[in-house]
């Protein structure tokens, strides 16, 4: 009773409830070779193509799909317009985080109500499938928040794209959907973002790490995770703080040419097996000293797994008083030091690995260093 009241008064509270993640949008230089990637070395599958031969005559668009997971992968055809600037600043880089809602134009005028700068009034999108509604708005850096809206809608994926059969499409490596996608802000500008998290999108602070918990020799940063009501949308927002050398946030915000964002974690139910599957398809991974594993089981307790094939692959356990969870983090995926990938699997925890953050970091600090910007 107490429980169904409580659900009740948040649900009228929650001026914008999100049903989760839809897709995340790359800006890329060249969105054909692009999918391919994450097509042979994650093991997305093809899902649906927009560009000229679909009557879109300057963008590119392919889109991807693992379970719940859509990847789509953008490109301009010509120089002289946002799209190309955004690449020329940023590299290849996450453009939209794309949420579901019941309702795109409530969802824009609650968000630009409180203050939200608008991306894309709501517009509604139709053909033979139905129709879909979408709208958008600003967040840090260039990046866009989409709301979109696709109730009774049967396409493939979008009006204006058509179902891209390929004949070539590895298998799955396991990726379930969108753990949160963590954000690079500037110097100082955590709070801001926080702040706009709070007031325009009606998320809360679930938790923060400042630099007592995570400086290590060098790098230092903050970080303050953003959660929305049901919890099905979590974003870590990360800031620089002054280290004995250069922050990694800062090294991303040189690179990325601003604020944008930094990783996207993938959820799986088998991170061994999801793993030992990418690593075979050339994913490249963060790797912790192997004295990480000495004493794991007397920091973490029992667990499930096996020790010997996490020491092998590097995956990284942390507990909490939930549960457990595993991690792994990729290299960037691109020549900037700019987006990585992490791997998670909850096994009942709600954190974010905080016991794992000196190791992690120092390995980020030895990439760092051997690229010369420590
Ligand atoms: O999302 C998180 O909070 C964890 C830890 O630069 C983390 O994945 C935080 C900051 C960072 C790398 C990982
Ligand atoms: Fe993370």
């Amino acid at each position: 009773m107490i429980n169904a009241e409580l659900n009740l008064a948040s649900a009228t509270l929650d001026f914008l409830p999100l049903e989760g993640t839809d897709y995340v949008e790359f800006y890329v230089g060249n969105a054909k070779q692009a999918a391919h990637f994450y097509k042979t070395a994650f093991g997305f599958q093809s899902l649906a193509y927009a560009g000229p031969e679909t009557g879109q005559k300057a963008v590119a668009s392919y889109a991807v799909r693992q379970h719940k997971l859509t990847f789509v992968f953008t490109t301009p055809l010509r120089p002289d317009n946002a799209m190309a600037d955004h690449i020329y600043r940023h590299g290849d880089g996450v453009k939209a985080l794309a949420l579901r809602v019941q309702d795109a134009r409530k969802a824009w005028k609650e968000t630009t109500d409180r203050g939200a700068i608008s991306w894309m009034e709501p517009i509604v999108k139709t053909d033979d499938y139905g129709e879909v509604v979408m709208s958008g708005i600003r967040t840090y850096g260039e990046t866009v928040h989409l709301f979109i809206e696709r109730k009774n809608y049967e396409g493939t994926f979008l009006p204006g794209y058509r179902a891209w059969e390929s004949v070539y499409n590895p298998a799955d490596t396991g990726l379930q959907y969108v753990d949160h996608c963590v954000g690079n802000v500037g110097w100082h500008q955590m709070d801001k973002w926080v702040h706009f998290y709070e007031e325009v999108m009606g998320f809360r602070n679930i938790l923060s790490f400042d630099d007592k918990d995570i400086s290590t020799e060098y790098s230092a940063l903050m970080s303050k995770v953003m959660s929305n009501g049901n919890g099905f949308v979590k974003f870590p927002i990360n800031e620089p703080a002054e280290g004995k050398k250069k922050s990694q946030v800062e090294e991303y915000l040189d690179y990325y040419n601003g604020e944008g964002c930094q990783h996207v974690a993938l959820a799986t139910n088998d991170i061994v097996a999801t793993v030992e599957a990418l690593q075979s398809r050339g994913v490249e991974f963060l790797k912790v000293p192997t004295t990480y594993y000495d004493d794991l089981l007397g920091r973490v307790g029992k667990i499930d797994e096996d020790l010997e094939p996490l020491r092998q692959l590097g995956i990284l356990v942390d507990r909490d008083d939930e549960g457990y969870l595993l991690q792994i983090f990729t290299k960037p995926v691109e020549d900037r030091p700019t987006l990585f990938f992490e791997i998670i699997q909850r096994k009942g925890a709600k954190s974010f690995g905080k016991g794992n953050f000196k190791a992690l970091f120092e390995a980020i600090e030895r990439e760092q260093e051997m690229r010369g910007n420590l």
